[in-house]
């Protein structure tokens, strides 16, 4: 359905709508869905302090790339608050060029309590990570790990020591995760976005010519990441 028009998106409220969210819930309400499915945070504009409005182009952009190129897949923001300006700017640009919004859309809540709490099924959901890929923090980095459990530390650990900023490594959860169990996430992808908080080392001194590019890289590398999974 490449029609913006049959999805009334309340873009103009400004506001991320629970109706909004328990529709999309209702349609990826299945496993096959579910395992077709990926959840991610908005990469590096919370703590990384990442602008915004050139945020939510890229992530337009690089959903709708990927897209094309692959069908029968998924990708949903998710954040926090009905209050998220990035999910409304999202929620405006996808509208504005006409995304499929039932295989891109925008979701409120806990990205690891999406189906306990939310409804939603999403065996893959991607972590803003550090780039030594350790638990805590804070954010969502945070709040995946401790989720997850010990278990995804080890797996983590298995899988990569760090990340360069632009890059993303898929780690499959083993099935002891609670976050496996409760939530039925298969696969956690840790990303590396640019940072340009002047408080955490390495970064970018407002270079968003840098950041951009790195940014961009970042949700292609995710998504390339996903899509391998899938296949
Ligand atoms: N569920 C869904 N979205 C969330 C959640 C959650 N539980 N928690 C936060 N967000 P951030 P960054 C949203 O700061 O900017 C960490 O300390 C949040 O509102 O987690 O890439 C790491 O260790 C925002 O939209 O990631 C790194 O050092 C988005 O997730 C650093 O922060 C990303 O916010 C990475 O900073």
């Amino acid at each position: 359905v490449e029609d913006g028009m049959s999805c009334p998106m309340e873009v103009e409220k400004g506001l991320n709508d629970k109706n909004e969210n328990e529709k999309h819930a209702k349609e990826c309400d299945s496993d096959d869905v579910g395992s077709c499915t990926l959840a991610f945070p908005s990469i590096s504009t919370a703590d990384f302090q990442f602008d915004l409005d050139r945020a939510s182009d890229i992530i337009v952009d690089t959903a709708a790339d990927f897209l094309q190129k692959f069908d029968n897949i998924r990708l949903v923001l998710v954040d926090l608050s009905e209050k998220s300006r990035i999910l409304s700017l999202v929620k405006e640009k996808a509208s504005k060029k006409s995304i499929d919004c039932s295989r891109f859309f925008t979701f409120v809540g806990d990205i690891t309590q999406l189906h306990t709490k939310g409804g939603l099924r999403c065996s893959v959901i991607a972590n803003a990570a550090n780039w030594r890929l350790k638990p805590g923090g804070g954010g969502v980095n945070a709040a995946i790990f401790s989720a997850a459990g010990e278990s995804l530390h080890h797996a983590t650990k298995k899988c990569a020591d760090a990340l360069r900023p632009g890059t993303s490594v898929v780690v499959p959860l083993p099935s002891i995760s609670p976050l496996h169990q409760r939530e039925g996430v298969t696969h956690v992808i840790h990303v590396l976005g640019p940072n340009m908080n002047p408080m955490r080392p390495d970064y970018l001194k407002n270079d968003y010519i840098k950041g951009s590019k790195i940014l961009r890289e970042a949700y292609n590398s995710l998504f390339e990441n996903f899509a391998s999974i899938v296949r």
